[in-house]
């Protein structure tokens, strides 16, 4: 199924925008997100893997050439290093490990070096945005004090090893460890990383915490620079099992109903209130339940299967059955939206990721139920003629879509879907990372060797 699904929102892509960065599925046209400035091509190069883990072969042809022709970083263009680092330069790598074939790998490391300047602050940690033909970065102007974001700076980890590897270029490498070694430096509150941090004084911004939006991915990547090491990064690892220790301590806790949800902190305070974007948590716990310290393992993953139950809840409250941009457990609600802005959902994979990790860690059944599920509503609601849409409100009946069917859906809803009813031998996980755009990445061996002897 979603191999039909991949079909649907490809060909509809490929009919209405093709070379634009995404398709506005009910308007017909392209949609243009100045997340990626005039790069061009973000659904092709987010799908080129999953376009090739689905075998669809004459797809994944077409979209090589396109890329062969037509991707071109030589442009005038502010772009989001994140975004583009994770969508574009992991797109490129999963493509070059999958299919061997040199453009990608060409692509991926040439983008890269355009992407390299972003470090040249006083403390290495990198701008938000960059000019990437002048050079110039500057931060998001709405962030704390003229802080660069946390789940930004610290989600660039695995994709720049993986530069470095295949170029043979450590600048790469070195701008990322330089991160920790900055982060290690600094007091954290309570343990606890804030979103906000400042690349001129080092200093941090708001104490923030989250592990959703802005902070989210920053966890994500510290476990995943371990695993992807062949669990050699040891640094990497620390830092993951303690903050793991203080979110638990600071900002998981369980609802009258039994709910186990993670709040955000801001300056000791809790807000009892968990986005979309933290269902992936579940997904991770599961994950680095294998090295958890102290005979934690079962906890890791009863905590990954709580979070799952949690954002199943989400999803099985609405009316839709497809969850909200973000749910509160205060008001005497639990897991539901309260706020009319925060009733959206726009084709975000989370949910879906986390039931493909319990399932593959667990084998539960119901994980592949929920995952039904969510198929289910997807047809229902998001299906249009002219592509996938994302919705205004799950709890309304009556449909309002947004028109967009965003990169991510291809890279990773339907991935995930598809990898969720596979064999556990697709892209197994002692081989693979995800990386946060769901671009599966080696795991690098020490005797790996060189980049000449891999290529071979
Ligand atoms: C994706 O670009 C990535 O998963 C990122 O980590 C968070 N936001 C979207 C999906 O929701």
């Amino acid at each position: 199924v979603s191999l039909q699904m991949m079909k649907h929102a490809w060909d509809n892509y490929k009919r209405y925008a093709w070379g634009l960065n995404e398709l506005k599925p009910i308007s017909k046209q392209g949609h243009s997100s100045n997340l990626f400035g005039n790069i061009q091509g973000a659904t092709i190069v987010d799908a080129l893997d999953t376009l090739y883990i689905m075998e669809m072969k004459e797809e994944f042809k077409e979209a090589k050439e396109w890329v062969e022709k037509n991707l071109d970083f030589n442009v005038n263009a502010e772009i989001s290093v994140f975004e583009v680092n994770i969508r574009f330069v992991g797109g490129l790598l999963s493509a070059y490990y999958l299919s061997g074939e040199e453009i990608f790998r060409k692509k991926a490391v040439e983008l890269g070096e355009k992407l390299l300047p972003a470090f040249n602050t006083p403390t290495g940690i990198p701008w938000a945005l960059l000019n990437i033909k002048s050079g110039i970065g500057r931060n998001w102007p709405w962030a704390s004090g003229g802080s660069s974001i946390l789940a930004e700076f610290g989600t660039l980890h695995l994709e720049f090893i993986h530069l470095s590897h295949l170029s043979g270029n450590l600048l790469f490498a070195e701008k990322v460890m330089n991160i920790r070694k900055v982060l290690n430096r600094l007091d954290k509150p309570e343990g606890l990383y804030p979103n906000y941090l400042n690349p001129s004084s080092g200093q941090w911004g708001q104490h923030h915490v989250s592990i959703g939006g802005l902070g989210d991915s920053f966890y994500e990547y510290l476990l995943k620079a371990w695993l992807m090491s062949g669990k050699t990064d040891e640094e990497g690892r620390k830092m993951y099992y303690d903050a793991v220790q203080a979110i638990e301590t600071h900002l998981i806790r369980k609802s009258s109903g039994g709910l186990t949800y993670i709040a955000e902190w801001k300056g000791g305070l809790l807000e009892h209130k968990m986005g979309h974007l933290t269902c992936f948590a579940g997904g991770m716990f599961a994950l680095g339940a294998d090295g958890a310290p102290n005979d934690k393992t079962g906890h890791h993953i009863e905590l990954g299967a709580e979070i799952a139950r949690t954002c199943h809840e989400s999803y099985d409250r609405t009316s839709m059955k497809l969850g909200p941009e973000a749910f509160r457990f205060d008001g005497g609600v639990e897991a539901i939206a309260t706020r009319q802005n925060e009733k959206y959902y726009i084709l975000r994979p989370e949910v879906i990721e986390t039931y493909m990790y319990m399932w593959r860690l667990t084998h539960d059944p119901k994980y592949r139920q929920w995952g039904w599920e969510a198929v289910e509503a997807l047809e229902k609601y998001c299906r249009v003629d002219g592509g996938y849409s994302g919705i205004r409100d799950v709890y309304n009946n009556h449909q309002s879509h947004d028109d967009v069917q965003q990169s991510f859906f291809l890279s990773e809803t339907l991935k995930y879907l598809y990898l969720l009813f596979s064999e556990d031998d697709l892209l197994p996980f002692e081989h693979w990372v995800f990386n946060t755009e769901a671009h599966p990445l080696p795991v690098l061996h020490k005797d790996d060797g060189n980049k000449e002897e891999n290529q071979k």
